[in-house]
């Protein structure tokens, strides 16, 4: 029922960003801080790697496999959809659920490569809406300097390039803007006051769907 209101669900938060912005490092420690104040929370990620159709994408991203630009950013999608009744369940439950990356990657990431924006975004209608999309905004070329850059397929410079242009387009002024080149601990800091005051507010009453 999308009308329904209710106030004791849990808060759907997306974290997004260029490879090697922070994602990472920063749900785990969103995920301590909340767990620890007591709240039901769960940390996700998409790509979901552990999943038939995960398997597919981790085997793409790690240049195992070739796949048509099409094909790849249904599987990313479809990915999401096989999530897509767990993930409700779990918010409706009361579950706060912190997700690195979601529909706004696929968008982004198809896009940079030329694919039409409106094609890339119509599979994703009908997903859950996220309550929260916080944005760890990092250079390009500072996020290349990073541990680890370059072992899979998208990690390369200019490509990344095209797809901070992307998310510069898909952004809108719901979004949380966090500089990404601050310490681990100063992002940490910023990222709880978004969180906390979206979990007081933002969800009360909204409905998941669009
Ligand atoms: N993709 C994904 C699509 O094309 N379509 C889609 O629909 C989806 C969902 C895999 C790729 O798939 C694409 C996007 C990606 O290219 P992934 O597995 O999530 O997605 O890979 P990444 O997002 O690239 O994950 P990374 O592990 O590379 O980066 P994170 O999670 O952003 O960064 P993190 O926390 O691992 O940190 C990276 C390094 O930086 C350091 C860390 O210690 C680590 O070494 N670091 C900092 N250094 C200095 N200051 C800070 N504040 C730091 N924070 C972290
Ligand atoms: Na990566």
């Amino acid at each position: 029922d999308n009308t329904e209101s209710n106030s004791s669900r849990g808060a759907l938060i997306v974290l997004e960003g260029l490879d090697r912005c922070g994602k990472t490092s920063q749900s785990g420690r969103l995920y301590k801080y909340l767990d620890e104040q007591g709240h039901s929370v769960e940390s996700w990620r998409f790509p979901d790697r552990n999943t038939g159709v995960g398997q597919m994408i981790s085997s793409y991203l790690a240049n195992k496999s070739q796949l048509d630009d099409h094909a790849i950013h249904l599987l990313f999608s479809a990915n999401r959809w096989e999530k897509r009744s767990l993930m409700e369940e779990k918010l409706k439950s009361g579950t706060t659920l912190i997700v690195d990356r979601y529909s706004y990657s696929g968008v982004a990431f198809s896009s940079a490569k030329g694919l039409d924006i409106g094609w890339c975004k119509a599979p994703e209608i009908g997903l859950l809406a996220p309550d929260l999309v916080v944005y760890l905004d990092i250079s390009p070329e500072k996020a290349a300097e990073r541990g680890g850059y370059g072992d899979e397929r998208y990690e390369q410079l200019e490509f990344q390039k095209k797809v901070a242009g992307s998310y510069l387009a898909l952004r809108d002024s719901s979004w949380k803007v966090i500089d990404a080149t601050l310490s681990i601990e100063d992002i940490e800091k910023k990222l709880r006051e978004v969180v906390l005051d979206c979990m007081m507010t933002c969800h009360k009453g909204k409905a998941l769907s669009h």
